[in-house]
Order: structure tokens, then C-alpha cells, then sequence
């Protein structure tokens, strides 16, 4: 037979694909929409991790395809922002030309993987007619009052000098460079993504996410409750309300202190108290709010009076300190010293009674050193005893808003979105300062605002970006009231573009909408988006806050983008270091396509490890794979002119394989596919050999299977065994038959008096008698004495008594 020629047959199907696509939307198919996070362009090219993500969605896609979809499966550039810029700074060209050189070559490798990309639908965010719609995104904000503009202390990257955004900012480090954050003092503008806080917490639930990913998301948005609750005063009629977050310590609460500015602070005092609290007061007023804070010991005076703790009715004194500020919260707290250090401390130096109420095992601890701060289990706190005090923080304010004794607070983690960048490569921020009119957003028909060429795109560090530099584009006139004005400077971050490309791909020449109605209706949402995990708060929570403004917009009708998220693992170097230029430990694909084949590298890929984990790389093992292929082309050209009748075994054999292949598919366990693909080859060449032959359906079902994993040489196999058209076209994913897939022979054991003597293999449908005879027969000699009864429980035992 012919052996397998990887090059030949590579290049045959990737032209004939070309000539005639496979995946045809002819209107009458559901669509899927199967997307990849877009990658940067940098200089550095392709290495074999980056495959990785692109082949598992490919795989994806022609496996849905293969089940009637018609694809959604685009491709695109993600190219303004710092990698960019930096790298064209370094090679010293302008980051135009860099970034259209490495688009041109990151898109020649990226067609060596033979996905089923739709070209057509191509968008490159740093192209006006795609960041026109950026730039009017930005505007529609602006108009809808989520984009401001505020002076405020932002983290600052001394070494890419520029803002940064919290989410970029990683263990005090730039996300990018690994230099220290600084602070610095600057106007920027904001969006607003705390206004959708609440939804972007609650639609979580919507979507088919790995646990991991949605829990990173809810603890970055850190909604937390506390509660306001008031204290009545012991023989009085008014009550002191306290802002407090942890009131599940309610029960621990032995004092209270409040602000010397509280309006009812010096009302408080008694007869014998009453020149001291005016004291304290009176200095107390001669102190800033910083000194009081940094003030290491605590200072205070007691009122004479008494409050009411309302869980317990417990009398507990009120103090005044000024280590409570009156503009923060009710200017008056609840102390509760077990659990909270500056309480503990108030406490120790003023011999108050402290209560512990949350330990970590249950147990009370009679001599605190210190204040208990972490969550726990709860003591001396009455109904709550033993519950967990995370449960209690929630309980404990509901049961205070029913007895109209206070009511619950909110707060969030999550800060407005820092939005300059102090720098060229970004998308302009459409905005005219005008003396007279304030911010006026360029108006909607003059965008794009094309960033303008400059001699220098160098970063000033001044806080200024390099555009300020250009007279003639900063100066302009107010669009409404045409006086000279001046062009905003700074530019979007790098998430401007990739929080909305997604929906650009389906309708990606319209110069009238972001996306049309129509399209959008048809096309979108994304029903499987595959990439890394390092988004996870950064792009992945931006594109939702995007999607529901363009919700609430009108320009969508879903509120979330991704349906479902994939995240894949890296593929790194040897002993799990990650892969980069600088370590020397980039494996590049292109020399392993053309000693092994596209289609090998692809399946070698999956084989390395687990998707969803890490997985180190070692070239070795690709062998193994392409050793695979080659025994597969063999079995089929082998065989495919046999004209065999299958036998029973190798029904079972087909329909055991379609449903191991598909589940394990399913559950995207594709790294095992691939080592089934293996087995069932070898299963099969034994049965070939056994038989002198194999059936050309089986055959057929083989090359269906493994067409995504590896198309080319299914295609070749499949037009081999004599069909016209396509693999993926005319064809479908085969159907198991569960019932087929059953043994028809099982083993069984044969005991004498509940001892097993032997073993016999019988039909799985045979009767009681024949099962029994059968039985007897294998024992032979072994049987003696006379039989008393005789057991057969189907499937699994036979026993015969005997005395
Ligand atoms: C009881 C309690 C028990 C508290 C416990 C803490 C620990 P953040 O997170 O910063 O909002 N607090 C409230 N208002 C205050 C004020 N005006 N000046 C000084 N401290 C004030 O902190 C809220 C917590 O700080 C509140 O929760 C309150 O003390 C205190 F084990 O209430 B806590
Ligand atoms: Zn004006």
C-alpha cells in the first residue's frame, strides 16, 4: 500500500479547503459560535503552547460542525496597548508597521494549525474602522454618565509610565513589566463599572464557567454586608446608631465609644462626668484626623451613661474616644475588644470586660493575648452558639431590620476602572475640553478620531501622553460652541478593544453599527470561548460590564457574552518553567510540522497532558503520536477494499468506540480521546488479523472520530474509501447504540456449598436450567454427594448444595 505521506496530503487538503470551504452557512443551521481569546501580535511569533488553546477550539468546532452546526469560528488582533508599543520601541519602528509586520506573520503560522477560521470575518482592534466603534462606545458612556473624569491618586508604572487599572496591578507589581507601582497624583477618566456591580455578581449564576473562574470574579467584586444598629440608652428614650461590618460579633459588644464631634457626645454625660467629657472634647477638637489614627495609645473617656446591647439586653458602658471619626460611618461604634484590635486594646488599657464569642475550634480561650480577627465558630452568643460567624454576619442584621432596630449595608471591593493610559498606542479618547462647555464628547458622526502620526511615540513620564505634544491635534474647536478648545490626550487601556471585539466579527464591515440587529440576533451570543486563565478579572469581567452597557443600550439582546469558558493550561518548558524568549526554552511549531505533520502536532498537543492543566513540554513524545497515525493509515488502506460483513465483535467493537470517543469528547477530556484513539487502533488491527480483515463501516466510523483531531489525513483516508465529498460535509457524527455495545458473554463463577470451584463463561440471556447444567458440566469430577439445591443468580453465580 501506499505509506503516509504527511507532507503531500497536507498540502492537497489545504488547498482543497481553500477551493471549497466546509463549513457553509446555508441559512437552514443552527449556528455555533466557538471563540478564541484573539492574541496579541507580539515580535516573538508562535510557540507551540499558543497552539495548544487554537486546537482545542478548532477540535471543538469541527466537532460541532460534524453534529449539523454551522460555525462561528473567527480570528483576529488584540494590537494596541504596552506589548505593542514596547516592543516597537525597542526595535525602534513606529508600532504601525511592527504591529502590521507581526500581524502578517503571526496569521501565516497560525494557518500551519488548519483550524476552520472564517477570514472573512477578521477584525484588528487598532484598525479606525474597528476603533471607531471603540471610541463610540466610549461616547455612548459618557452620554449615559459612566464615564468621568476625576483628579485621584492611581497606581502609576514609573517603568512603562502610565496609569494602571487596580485589575493590573499584581502583588504591588505592573501586570506587565514587574516593576513596583507607585502612586501619582492625576486627572483620568473612569468608567463606572461599579453601577453594574450587582449584576455583574448575580449573573454569574448564569453561566457555565469553571468554579475557579466565577469565584475569582465574586471575591474581586467583594460584596460584603454590614449593618447600621441602634442602642438605646439605659433610662432614655433615644438611641445611638453604630455602622458596624462584623455584627455577628453582636453578642461580643461589652462597650460602646463614640466620636467627641457625635452630636450626642457631651448630651451623654452625667453630673460627676461631665467636666472630664467636656475636656476630652475640647482637645480632641485640637487634633487632625491623622494624628488621631496614628495615635499608638489609646486615649478615652467614660460618660456615666449606659447602653442597651439590643441582642442580649446587656448594659454596657458608653465612652467617648478619638479613635472613632465622626465622618466615617454614624460616628459612634459598637467595640467589641475579643475581635477587634484597637477595641482589644481600649479595653486592656481601661480594664473593660471582653467576651469572646468566635473561636476557631469552638472552645473558649479564658487569657486572649491578642484580638481574634478571623472567622469561626460561635460561643456565648445565645441561638448562635455553634453556627458558623460567617452565617451569623448574615443573620444577625435581618433579625435588627425586623425589629426595627437597624437595617442592612452594602459595600463592594470593586473600584471604578481607571480608563487613561498615558500613552500613544491606544485608541484616542473622543473627548474636547472646552472652557466654556466642559467635557463634550466628539460628536458620533466624526468618529473615528484617528490617532495621528507623531515623530516621537515614546512615553513622556511627565503624566502626559506623547499626543500632547502635537499642537496642531490637541488644539481644536468645541463642538458646541466652536471657541478654541482642547483635545483630550490620553488614550484607552489595552481592554478597550477586547471588551467588545467579539461582536464586531459577525458584521465586521458595517460602517453604520457596531453590529446589526439582524446579525447580532443570528450570530451572537458566544457559545464557547477558550483561553487562558490569566484573564480572569481583567478581560473577562470588562467584556460582561461592555456587554450589559450594550445591553441596556439596545445594541444587543443578551446581557452576557460567553455562554460557557474554557480555560486551557500552559504548555511550558522543562520542569514547568514558563515558555519565553528570554529563558531560551521557546519550542517553536514550524520545525515539527514539517518533520511530523500538522496533523500529528495537533493530536500531540491534545496527548500532552489534561487541557485544562498545566503540562510540560517534551518533544520526544510526538513520536508516538505520529506512530499512531501511521498504523491507522495502514489498518484503513489496508483494509477499505476487504469487502468484509462485520462480525459481532467488531459491531461492538465500532459502537464502543463511538461512545468512548464522544463521552470522553464531551467532557473535553481530550488528551484521553486521544490515547482511545490509540487503543481502539490496536483493537483493531488485532481483529483484523483474527478475522482477515475488517469492515469497511467500522473503517468509515474510525476516520469520522478522529476528522477533527486530524483532518488531513482523515480527509485523504475518507476519500479512500471512496467518498466524493468531504469528511466534515455530507456526514455526520455517528450515533451509538448503547444496546450493541453490551457483552454477550459473561463470566461466571461456579461454587460448590458458596465456594467457587470454577469459572464459566455463558451467554448473558440464558436460562435458569441451561445456566445450571451448564454449571454441572464445568465442575464434572469435583461435583459429588447428593445434590440438596441449586442456586442461579443471573449474571453472577451459580451454587450448587450438596451434602
Ligand atoms: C464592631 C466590630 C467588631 C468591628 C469587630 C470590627 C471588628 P471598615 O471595614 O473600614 O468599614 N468603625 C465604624 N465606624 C467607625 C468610625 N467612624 N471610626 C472608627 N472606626 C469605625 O470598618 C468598619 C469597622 O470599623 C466597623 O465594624 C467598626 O468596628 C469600625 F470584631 O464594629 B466594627
Ligand atoms: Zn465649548
Amino acid at each position: 500500500a501506499i505509506p503516509y505521506n504527511h507532507k503531500e496530503i497536507e498540502k492537497k487538503w489545504t488547498k482543497k479547503w481553500e477551493e471549497d470551504p466546509i463549513n457553509v452557512n446555508d441559512g437552514k443551521k443552527p449556528k455555533y459560535y466557538c471563540l478564541d481569546m484573539f492574541p496579541y501580535p507580539s515580535g516573538n511569533g508562535l510557540h507551540v503552547g499558543h497552539w495548544r488553546g487554537y486546537v482545542i477550539s478548532d477540535v471543538w468546532s469541527r466537532y460541532k460542525m460534524m453534529k449539523g452546526y454551522y460555525i462561528i469560528h473567527p480570528m483576529g488582533w488584540d494590537a494596541f496597548g504596552l506589548p505593542a508599543e514596547n516592543y516597537a520601541i525597542k526595535m525602534g519602528e513606529h508600532p504601525a508597521k511592527s504591529t502590521a509586520d507581526n500581524i502578517n506573520r503571526i496569521r501565516e503560522q497560525i494557518k500551519q494549525i488548519a483550524a476552520v477560521y472564517d477570514w472573512d470575518m477578521e477584525v484588528n482592534t487598532t484598525d479606525p474602522s474597528f476603533y471607531k466603534w471603540t471610541q463610540w462606545i466610549f461616547v455612548k458612556m459618557f452620554k449615559a454618565g459612566l464615564a468621568y473624569e476625576k483628579e485621584m491618586p492611581i497606581n502609576w508604572c514609573p517603568s512603562c509610565k502610565t496609569g494602571l487599572a487596580n485589575e493590573e496591578v499584581v502583588n504591588g507589581c505592573c501586570e506587565r513589566c514587574g516593576a513596583p507601582v507607585t502612586k501619582k497624583n492625576l486627572k483620568q477618566w473612569m468608567l463606572k463599572i461599579t453601577a453594574y456591580a450587582d449584576r455583574l455578581l448575580n449573573d454569574l449564576d448564569k453561566l457555565d464557567w469553571p468554579e475557579k473562574v466565577k469565584k475569582m470574579q465574586t471575591d474581586w467584586i467583594g460584596k460584603s454586608y454590614g449593618a447600621e444598629i441602634d442602642f438605646q440608652v439605659d433610662g432614655r428614650e433615644d438611641s445611638i446608631r453604630v455602622y458596624t461590618t462584623r455584627p455577628d460579633t453582636l453578642y461580643g459588644a461589652t462597650f460602646m465609644v463614640l466620636a467627641p464631634e457625635h452630636a450626642m457626645a457631651a448630651g451623654l454625660a452625667t453630673a460627676e462626668q461631665k467636666k472630664a467629657v467636656d475636656d476630652y472634647i475640647f482637645q480632641a477638637s485640637m487634633k487632625s484626623n491623622v494624628d488621631r489614627l496614628q495615635d499608638k495609645e489609646k486615649t478615652g473617656v467614660f460618660t456615666g451613661s449606659y447602653a442597651i446591647n439590643p441582642i442580649n439586653g446587656a448594659k454596657i458602658p458608653i465612652w467617648l474616644s478619638d479613635y472613632v471619626l465622626a465622618d466615617y460611618g454614624t460616628g459612634a461604634i459598637m467595640c467589641v475588644p475579643a475581635h477587634d484590635e484597637r477595641d482589644f486594646d481600649f479595653a486592656k488599657k481601661f480594664g473593660i470586660p471582653i467576651i469572646q464569642v468566635i473561636s476557631p475550634d469552638g472552645k473558649e480561650n479564658s487569657d486572649l493575648k491578642e484580638a481574634y480577627v478571623n472567622p469561626g465558630v460561635m460561643i456565648n452568643s445565645g441561638e448562635f452558639n455553634g453556627m458558623n460567624s460567617e452565617e451569623a454576619k448574615a443573620k444577625v442584621p435581618d433579625i435588627m431590620e425586623q425589629r426595627g432596630l437597624g437595617k442592612k449595608t452594602t459595600q463592594y471591593k470593586l473600584r471604578d476602572w481607571v480608563f487613561s493610559r498615558q500613552r500613544y498606542w491606544g485608541e484616542p479618547i473622543p473627548i474636547v475640553h472646552c472652557e466654556k462647555c466642559g467635557c463634550v464628547p466628539v460628536p458620533e458622526e466624526e468618529l473615528p478620531l484617528l490617532l495621528p502620526d507623531v515623530e516621537s511615540y515614546q512615553p513622556t513620564g511627565t503624566g502626559e501622553s506623547p499626543l500632547a505634544a502635537i499642537d496642531e491635534w490637541v488644539n481644536t474647536t468645541c463642538p458646541v460652541c466652536g471657541r478654541p478648545a482642547k483635545r483630550e490626550t490620553n488614550t484607552m487601556p489595552q481592554w478597550a478593544g477586547s471588551s467588545w471585539y467579539f461582536l464586531r466579527y459577525v458584521d465586521n464591515k458595517n460602517d453604520k453599527e457596531l453590529v446589526s440587529k439582524e446579525k447580532a440576533d443570528k450570530y451572537l451570543p458566544v457559545d464557547m470561548y477558550i483561553g487562558g486563565v490569566e484573564h480572569a478579572v481583567l478581560h473577562l469581567l470588562y467584556s460582561r460590564f461592555y456587554t450589559k452597557f450594550l445591553y441596556d443600550i439596545g445594541v444587543v439582546d443578551f446581557d452576557e457574552p460567553f455562554k460557557k469558558l474554557f480555560n486551557q493550561g500552559m504548555i511550558t518548558g522543562k520542569n514547568g518553567i514558563k515558555m519565553s524568549k528570554s529563558k531560551g526554552n521557546v519550542v517553536s511549531p514550524d520545525d515539527l510540522v514539517r518533520d511530523y505533520g500538522c496533523d500529528s502536532l495537533r493530536m500531540y498537543e491534545l496527548f500532552v497532558g489534561p487541557p485544562e492543566l498545566d503540562s510540560e513540554w517534551d518533544e520526544r513524545g510526538i513520536d508516538g503520536v505520529n506512530r499512531f497515525l501511521n498504523r491507522f493509515w495502514n489498518l484503513v488502506m489496508d483494509n477499505k477494499d476487504a469487502d468484509m460483513t462485520p462480525t459481532k465483535e467488531m459491531e461492538k467493537l465500532r459502537h464502543k468506540m463511538i461512545y468512548d470517543i464522544t463521552t470522553r469528547l464531551e467532557s473535553f477530556s481530550l488528551n484521553t480521546v486521544v490515547s482511545g484513539f490509540m487503543e481502539y487502533n490496536n483493537k483493531m488491527i488485532d481483529l483484523a488479523k483474527k478475522n482477515g480483515g475488517m469492515d469497511k463501516k467500522t473503517l468509515e466510523t474510525a476516520v469520522t472520530l478522529l476528522a477533527p483531531f486530524a483532518p488531513h489525513i482523515c480527509e485523504e483516508l475518507w476519500s479512500q474509501l471512496g467518498h466524493e465529498t468531504s469528511v466534515f460535509v455530507d456526514n455526520t457524527w455517528p450515533e451509538c447504540d448503547e444496546s450493541k455495545m453490551a457483552d454477550d458473554e459473561k463470566e461466571i463463577a461456579v461454587q460448590m456449598n458458596g465456594k467457587t470451584r470454577c469459572v464459566v463463561t455463558l451467554p448473558v440471556d440464558i436460562d435458569k436450567e441451561s445456566a445450571l447444567k451448564a454449571g454441572k458440566e464445568a465442575l464434572g469430577d469435583k461435583l459429588s454427594g447428593t445434590i440438596v439445591k441449586e442456586i442461579y443468580v443471573p449474571g453472577r453465580i451459580i451454587n450448587i448444595v450438596v451434602k
